[in-house]
């Protein structure tokens, strides 16, 4: 059984959607980030960087925080469901999950700081994240223009990358601008483990629909 520590974020979903694919027993362990949680010395001692998500995997002992990580290891003890096979395949997975992590995430996670939560304090930063997570929405368009999914067939990487697309609404961005993340957006949101594990630990608004 795995223990998954969480809370209704981008990251946190990325691993609540995975388990609901992969289809692994688990139980949620709410953090609420919200309340300083995520700060408590029993948390810290499972995730000490005092962020979520983050595992326990009593089946090993495994204990684990980074999202990407956990979904390595995940996808891992699984079989290797949901990671490719074939030897490019599974090179252009790592590639467009470490772009997530690296790229993607910090820069969306900004967007959502700046312009979302504290608009009108700091407008440079404002714009300097916009631009650059709008930047990131016309790259995964364009590697999306030849393909379904960033790694060709449904991978880890694009349930890493999707929960951050979710969130278009906060960012202001239109999905309109960008017809294949559109699409591919939608594509995943019809995905019942996806509408599951969206809602881990609980239900706070349904799955967004860009219009
Ligand atoms: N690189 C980490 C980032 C984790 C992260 O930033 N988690 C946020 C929620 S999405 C969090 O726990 N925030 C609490 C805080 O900032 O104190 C990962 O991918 O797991």
């Amino acid at each position: 059984m795995i223990d998954l520590y969480t809370w209704g974020t981008p990251n946190g979903r990325k691993v609540s959607i995975l388990l609901e694919e992969l289809e692994l027993p688990y139980q949620v362990k709410p953090i609420d980030i919200t309340a300083g949680d995520q700060k408590t010395p029993e948390f810290l001692a499972i995730s000490p960087n005092g962020r979520i998500p983050a595992i326990v995997d009593h089946d090993t002992g495994v204990r684990m925080m980074e999202s990407g990580a956990i979904m390595l290891y995940l996808a891992k003890k699984a079989g290797g469901k949901l990671v490719p096979s074939d030897e490019t395949g599974y090179w252009q997975m790592m590639e467009w999950l470490m772009w997530q992590m690296g790229g993607l995430g910090p820069m969306a996670g900004q967007t959502h700081h700046f312009v979302r939560f504290n608009p009108g304090k700091a407008p440079y930063a404002e714009e300097r994240y916009l631009n650059e997570a709008k930047r990131l929405y016309g790259v995964l368009d364009t590697a999306l223009s030849e393909r379904d999914y960033v790694a060709g067939d449904y991978s880890i990487a694009d349930i890493a990358i999707w929960p951050w697309i979710s969130r278009f609404e906060w960012q202001t961005i239109d999905l309109n601008q960008y017809p294949n993340v559109k699409g591919w957006y939608n594509r995943i949101a019809g995905r019942p483990a996806v509408q599951k594990g969206y809602h881990i630990p609980h239900f706070v608004s349904d799955v967004p629909v860009p219009t």
